[in-house]
């Protein structure tokens, strides 16, 4: 019950295909709902890997944060966690995030949000940084590497909230950050 996400054509879809079944595809229950957006970077996949993985200073790379706070002695590896002020005016104020997978060589990381105020509950994200060739004009001479980020996430949907507007809100803040993004590692490529 594979479906392509939005902005990968066919193609692209079956590069990527593997790596969809292995990092993105979610077994939900009934109040659980999730997405996977992709995103096209015109930037080498190792910056875009880089950027990514940049987790002492998530605002360079994200929207709506205000500051940060990790513990002392901080090191990226598996079950850290980091401290996030939320700017005001969203229904946020704090939230905690570990890291939860992070695989240097295949360009896969993954954050859980474990506690804080706000209304993502449980929310748990995937990102993946895969090199592929594109082939946008119809000749072959066309083709050429372009990379995709692709990010999934999965999380409850509160009971007084509708699965529509749960997704929509987090596909909302996922698609501004991919966008900040491709703005920071393809000014870093050229
Ligand atoms: O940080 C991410 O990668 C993605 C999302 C959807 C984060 C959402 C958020 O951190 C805010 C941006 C603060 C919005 C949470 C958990 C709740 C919000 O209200």
């Amino acid at each position: 019950h594979l479906s392509v996400p939005p902005r990968l054509n066919d193609d692209e879809f079956n590069q990527l295909q593997s790596y969809i079944i292995d990092f993105h595809t979610y077994h939900l229950t009934s109040s659980q709902c999730s997405s996977l957006l992709a995103q096209h970077i015109h930037a080498p996949s190792d910056v875009v890997w880089l950027a990514v993985r940049r987790s002492d200073k998530p605002q360079t790379y994200k929207h709506f944060i205000k500051s940060w706070t990790v513990d002392e002695g901080f090191t990226m590896t598996v079950g850290c966690t980091r401290d996030i002020n939320v700017i005001s005016g969203l229904p946020a104020t704090i939230i905690t995030e570990r890291l939860d997978l992070l695989h240097d060589e295949n360009h896969v990381m993954g954050f859980t949000i474990i506690d804080g105020e706000h209304r993502l509950r449980n929310y748990h994200v995937v990102t993946t940084v895969h090199e592929i060739i594109t082939t946008t004009a119809a000749t072959e001479e066309n083709a050429r590497p372009v990379t995709v980020v692709l990010e999934s996430n999965v999380l409850d949907v509160p009971e007084w909230n509708m699965e529509d507007d749960t997704r929509l809100f987090a596909d909302t803040v996922v698609k501004l950050n991919l966008q900040k993004m491709v703005t920071i590692t393809e000014a870093m490529a050229h």
